[in-house]
């Protein structure tokens, strides 16, 4: 008989990572990760882990004969800035990678004659303001509003949600019996900031570096403007809105596609919680342009009341309850 498998892909990344933690401690399932990235320390013992390509096709033919995938949360991706030097690259991963899986989740579901769950982490990268004005008179975007993407990820993203809901509800529309359908959610996640790992090849990422390097007593040079303002998220938060989405009762659900949201917090006011904690850190701002133009076109914040409507979200960490109770103290352990 196939082992029932929660798949957990991009495993090794700073969701990945936190996600990991959270199933395993939970202890009622059996948690099948992997990534092209070796595992990191932090997760060893808690999953069967795999360092392999999403896009090999061999290895997926290889799992479904070996294990009944109930539950997919597909986390592998190429962030916004490294997907800006590797455009080919990341539409391979972003897009194919997704696409691969979805057409798995889909036989797997015919296959069971129940619905898999397919978990999709999506981005405020999917917006896309085009000018300061816009971005000050649209300061709380809906779902559908300026979904006009600057980045190839954030192309990937939208294109990866409008997938995940076209095989939720219009796969093989007209096939002369419809065959049990996956069941895609999607939540669109802020800038994520973890007190465990620090980001890589992302645009929001001057948040964690800017703490992180003032634990360590080191300077930092800040890549955008102190006025720039997007919204963001504490680790904890991200993990608990993609598990209560994929806990929410079907019935309850309106879209497959939410907003997210906890604070929406400027550059500024970040270097000012960080050097609240660490005084005498040295912060200082140097615009690299072509990347502050990307954080730029992601609005202010997002409006997140579907989520708060259909499912009962609410974030637990608001920006000084994730400075003061979250992040300092782990941090401060963390580089002691
Ligand atoms: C990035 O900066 O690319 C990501 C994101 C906002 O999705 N952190």
């Amino acid at each position: 008989m196939r082992k029932k498998v929660t798949l957990i892909t991009g495993a090794s990344g700073e969701v990945g990572t936190a996600l990991v933690e959270r199933l395993a401690a939970e202890g009622n399932r059996r948690i099948l990760t992997m990534d092209v990235h070796p595992e990191p320390d932090s997760i060893k013992g808690m999953s069967t882990f795999l360092q392999a390509d999403i896009l090999d096709k061999n290895l997926f033919s290889r799992l479904v004969a070996e294990y009944e995938i109930e539950t997919i949360y597909h986390l592998a991706a190429l962030l916004s800035t490294r997907a800006e030097f590797t455009p080919e690259t990341a539409h391979k991963v972003n897009v194919e990678g997704t696409m691969m899986l979805l057409q798995l989740a889909a036989e797997q579901s015919a296959w069971r004659g129940e619905p898999v769950l397919f978990m999709f982490p999506s981005s405020i990268a999917v917006y896309g303001l085009p000018d300061l004005d816009t971005k000050q008179r649209y300061s709380r975007v809906r779902e559908w509003e300026w979904n006009y993407p600057t980045t190839m990820y954030g192309c990937n993203k939208l294109y990866g949600e409008m997938l995940g809901s076209y095989f939720n509800k219009n796969y093989r529309q007209l096939a002369a019996e419809r065959p049990v359908m996956l069941d895609f959610r999607c939540v669109r996640y802020p800038g994520l900031i973890s007190a465990f790992t620090v980001p890589t090849g992302g645009t929001s990422d001057y948040a964690s570096e800017m703490i992180h390097a003032a634990a360590q007593g080191k300077a930092y040079t800040c890549f955008v403007r102190e006025g720039l303002a997007i919204p963001f998220m504490a680790m904890p938060d991200a993990v608990d809105s993609i598990l209560e989405l994929a806990t929410a009762p079907r019935e309850k659900l309106r879209h497959q596609v939410y907003n997210v949201g906890a604070f929406s917090i400027s550059a500024g006011e970040i270097r000012d919680l960080v050097v609240k904690a660490f005084p005498g850190t040295e912060i200082t701002f140097q615009p690299d342009l072509k990347r502050q133009n990307i954080a730029e076109s992601w609005p202010i914040d997002v409006d997140d009341s579907a989520a708060r409507r259909d499912w009962g979200w609410e974030p637990k960490f608001d920006a000084v309850r994730t400075f003061a109770e979250y992040l300092i103290p782990n941090i401060k352990k963390r580089y002691q």
